[in-house]
């Protein structure tokens, strides 16, 4: 769909949370739009990612659960690593549970992802209350996916939203589509050399998403981790992501 009205610049945009403020601090000092997805599952692949990505990227996306080898050795090197390249660490949990279970699998598991993580994904599922045991990490809610086929409907979209914008807890979302000015839009299925995967995930182009959506930050996983030189394809799409998000600004 075309977007409603002229998109509004980072530095415009109303953000309260302190974790919503840094990350636009960020973006406008490297000039960068991107956060790299590191679907990777050794501890050793992920460090080596984080150093040869981090100048590139405002936050490092992780499944920590997919990693075989997980130890809070891995979270203290990637710390040190985000410190000195100055970017966020971005757990993409999709928790989806009651408030009680959530606050659990935050704080109580091996991961221990209260500990380090700046950046959650939740479903919004659970409603309003469930949200709060996030406290001052970043919540980002999941409102639309971008598999072919996903249930997050336009009815569920907005009753989504509408809880994102209730929440203190919440900066910003995941959507494919635009979405209110007070959130920060976090757009997956991005890659300009494919447009989609057999397991339903369906791709678009940078371009596409900062003009159609209104897109604050896109998120790239196999366009970078999978090729042959990470570090070039993480500045090609910075650069892309960045030229595409100024263009924007003038539709
Ligand atoms: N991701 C999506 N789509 C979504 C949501 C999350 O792709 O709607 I919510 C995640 C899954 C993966 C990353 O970790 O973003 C995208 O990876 P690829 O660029 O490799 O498809």
């Amino acid at each position: 769909a075309a977007p409603a009205k002229q998109r509004i610049a980072l530095e415009d945009k109303k953000i309260v949370h302190p974790v919503g403020k840094r990350l636009v601090e960020l973006a406008l000092k490297k000039q960068s739009n991107l956060i790299a997805s590191a679907d990777l599952i050794t501890t050793e692949e992920i460090i080596d990612f984080a150093n040869k990505v981090g100048e590139h990227i405002v936050a490092l996306k992780l499944h920590s659960d997919i990693i075989q080898d997980f130890s809070d050795n891995l979270i203290v090197e990637l710390k040190k690593v985000a410190r000195e390249k100055e970017f966020l660490l971005f757990e993409d949990r999709k928790f989806g549970d009651i408030g009680n279970t959530q606050e659990l699998q935050f704080k109580k598991s091996i991961y221990k992802i209260s500990d380090w993580a700046d950046l959650v994904t939740v479903h919004p599922i659970g409603g309003l209350e469930s949200l709060k045991v996030f406290e001052n990490t970043g919540v980002i809610t999941i409102v639309e996916m971008s598999s072919k086929g996903t249930l997050t409907d336009d009815y569920y979209f907005t009753k989504a939203i509408n809880v994102s914008e209730e929440s203190g807890n919440v900066l910003g979302a995941v959507a494919q589509r635009q979405i209110p000015d007070n959130l920060l839009l976090f757009t997956p299925g991005v890659n300009i050399s494919s447009t989609g995967d057999n397991k339903g995930q369906q791709y678009n182009t940078p371009e596409l998403v900062f003009k159609n959506y209104h897109t604050d930050f896109m998120i790239v996983g196999r366009g970078i981790y999978k090729a042959a030189d990470v570090k070039t394809a993480a500045k090609e799409y910075q650069t892309l992501g960045w030229i595409s998000y100024l263009q924007s600004l003038n539709d």
